[in-house]
């Protein structure tokens, strides 16, 4: 068994024993160890095999979880599992992605109703049988029926950054085929789209159908959904995200990518606007109606051309008014990855970070950028060791030291404060003061009334030292909902008070979205897009928040860290 397989029952173990209000130490040793293999670079399944080696030299992983493994290998799973599971079927896990009823609630439900599925929530919850129980009421009863909706909404859903990395895999095993030329991803992964439902990839090449045949046998796909002459979809890896493989010949290949990139909404009036020019658009060509001559079929570009259009980037095919942009001449010209010249959101060891002020300085300066902000956490966030006044300083001063030392790259002092319940900032002003760049975020009391949260966002906002607001709706993708406030309200007052609204760019965020960019931009909000790094690695994490601002249709000059240094230095400057 894979590691990660292994991982994922220990998890649901985990998941269910709190359900049945087991014991917390014991709970948090199996996640412990859950997150110790998962992470483990080498086979557990090895490791037990081999006499040379114990399991129990991996940090994390003690006797009991060391003989939950032994049988994990020899039978697929375990004592304390199968227990779990002859109380709770393993349907009652899903329950827990409903935000409102948590692991305590479950129980409650399940004991009075024996109820352990989403639709026999929904079906107590209509019938309002919920606000019967102990500890609930009406108002539960809503929120759980509208987290059931998002929940099936996402249901089936996958990451961003998850899709391209399988894309990324999949791309260079299709291109070492003989006969295969190009391997290109469409659909919504080539749109930008923050989750995806499926992968939709396009080979040509001389024989490009040669790669049917290996794509349908790749070791981790574990089921073949269909396959013909020309197309085979396919289940890939654990996690089932399905991909669709066309092969083209090479001269169709614009209007398949047109085609096959969409989304949906944006074909219609583009092959509405053919019908109205006397041509009929397809995934093969945009030819004449009454000729049938074909017009063109080798490039996107000549499409559009075709149809009078200039060529418009994937991530505004939305239909959200692009093709009426496009034909006026007034597309905007959309921030690039190359544009951007710091990241201003990350953390350090000195909280939650896994790297060090140095070591995540020297990744910077790896990237080419001119300048970052170090911005660690709070004191509110006692989970991550977050900084109370006097360590703030402290470590600003340290920030300075270093930078003073001239590491190839600027590195500014900041702080990624929390923003209390009440909306005043974690840290003094005092404090504040000495820092170059404060980002302020919520992390607690997510669940305030709309009104409550506006208040307290704007309070924020009134904050003198404040220059941006962090990922601001609170999303958590296909996990947890922006918490409800009035956006618009926020984002003219942070234009207003030129606080920047953060762009977080990690891929379980992406927070803003584009609709919400676009629309704090009409408000003349400002941008910043960052990774919020807690490691090295995660500074490559820009490319996300870049496709979300092209998306919200931002420009270089919307955002502030597309600014030169000594011009970020100045836009920065206390106010
Ligand atoms: P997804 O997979 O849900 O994240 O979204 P897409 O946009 O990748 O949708 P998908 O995979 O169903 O189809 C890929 C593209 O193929 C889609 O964006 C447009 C095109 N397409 C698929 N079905 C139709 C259709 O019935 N009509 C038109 N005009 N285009 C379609
Ligand atoms: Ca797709
Ligand atoms: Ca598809
Ligand atoms: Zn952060």
């Amino acid at each position: 068994m894979e590691n990660r397989e292994i991982a994922r029952m220990l998890w649901e173990t985990a998941d269910l024993m709190e359900i049945a209000g087991e014991d917390g130490f014991r709970i948090r040793s199996y996640r412990n160890a859950a997150s110790a293999i998962e992470g483990y670079p080498e086979a557990i399944s090895a490791i037990l095999k081999d006499p040379g080696k114990k399991v129990t030299d991996i940090p994390g992983i003690g006797k009991g979880i060391a003989s939950a493994l032994e049988e994990i290998e020899q039978r697929g799973s375990f004592d304390r599992r199968d227990q779990m599971l002859e109380v709770y079927p393993p349907t009652a896990l899903e329950l827990l992605k409903i935000q409102g009823l948590g692991p305590k609630g479950i129980r409650t439900l399940f004991e009075h109703y024996r109820v352990s599925t989403i639709d026999g929530l929904e079906k107590i919850c209509q019938e309002h049988k919920l606000q019967e129980l102990p500890r609930m009421g009406a108002k539960l009863e809503e929120k759980v029926l509208r987290s059931i909706a998002a929940y099936r909404q996402r249901a089936g859903r996958f990451l961003l950054s998850f899709a391209y990395g399988v894309a990324d895999e999949l791309v260079a095993f299709l291109k070492a085929i003989p006969g295969v030329e190009t391997v290109t991803p469409a659909g919504s992964l080539r749109r930008g789209k923050e989750t995806v439902g499926d992968l939709d990839l396009l080979a040509t090449g001389p024989n490009a159908e040669a790669a049917l045949e290996p794509f349908t046998k790749h070791p981790k796909v574990h089921e073949v959904l269909a396959k013909g002459a020309n197309k085979a979809s396919v289940k890939f890896g654990l996690e089932g995200l399905q991909v669709d493989l066309r092969t083209l010949p090479k001269e169709s290949y614009g209007a398949a990518l047109q085609y096959f990139t969409g989304s949906k909404e944006h074909s219609i009036p583009l092959r509405a606007r053919a019908q109205k020019m006397g041509m009929t658009l397809s995934e093969y060509s945009l030819s004449r109606v009454d000729t049938k001559e074909i017009v063109a079929r080798e490039t996107e570009e000549q499409i559009y051309a075709a149809l009078g259009l200039p060529w418009i980037p994937p991530e505004l095919r939305e239909n959200q008014g692009e093709i009426e942009a496009a034909e006026a001449g007034k597309l905007p010209k959309l921030v690039e990855l190359g544009d951007i010249r710091g990241d201003v959101h990350m953390h350090t060891t000195e909280t939650d970070g896994r790297a060090t002020l140095e070591e995540m300085a020297e990744a910077a300066r790896e990237r080419g950028y001119e300048y970052i902000a170090i911005t660690d956490h709070s004191k509110a966030l006692a989970m991550a060791n977050g900084l109370d006044e006097k360590r703030a300083v402290a470590f600003a001063h340290q920030v300075r030291e270093m930078d003073q030392k001239g590491l190839g790259i600027r590195v500014f002092s900041g702080l990624e404060c929390d923003i209390r319940r009440d909306g005043t900032m974690d840290l003094e002003d005092s404090a504040l003061g000495e820092l170059d760049f404060v980002i302020g975020s919520v992390h607690s009391y997510m669940n305030l009334e709309a009104a409550e949260m506006t208040d307290r966002l704007l309070r924020a906002l009134e904050c003198p030292h404040l220059r941006a607001l962090g990922h601001p709706t609170g999303r958590i993708l296909l996990n947890r909902d922006p918490y409800p406030f009035d956006f618009d309200a926020v984002a003219a007052a942070a234009a207003r008070r030129n606080v920047y609204l953060e762009i977080n760019a990690s891929p379980e965020r992406l927070d803003l979205t584009a609709s919400l960019v676009r629309a704090a931009k009409a408000h003349g909000a400002k941008f910043v897009i960052s990774t919020d790094a807690h490691h090295p690695k995660h500074l490559a994490n820009m490319r996300y928040g870049v496709l979300m601002a092209r998306r919200g249709w931002l420009e270089a000059g919307d955002i502030l860290n597309t600014l030169p240094l000594t011009q970020f230095a100045q836009a920065i400057k206390p106010k």
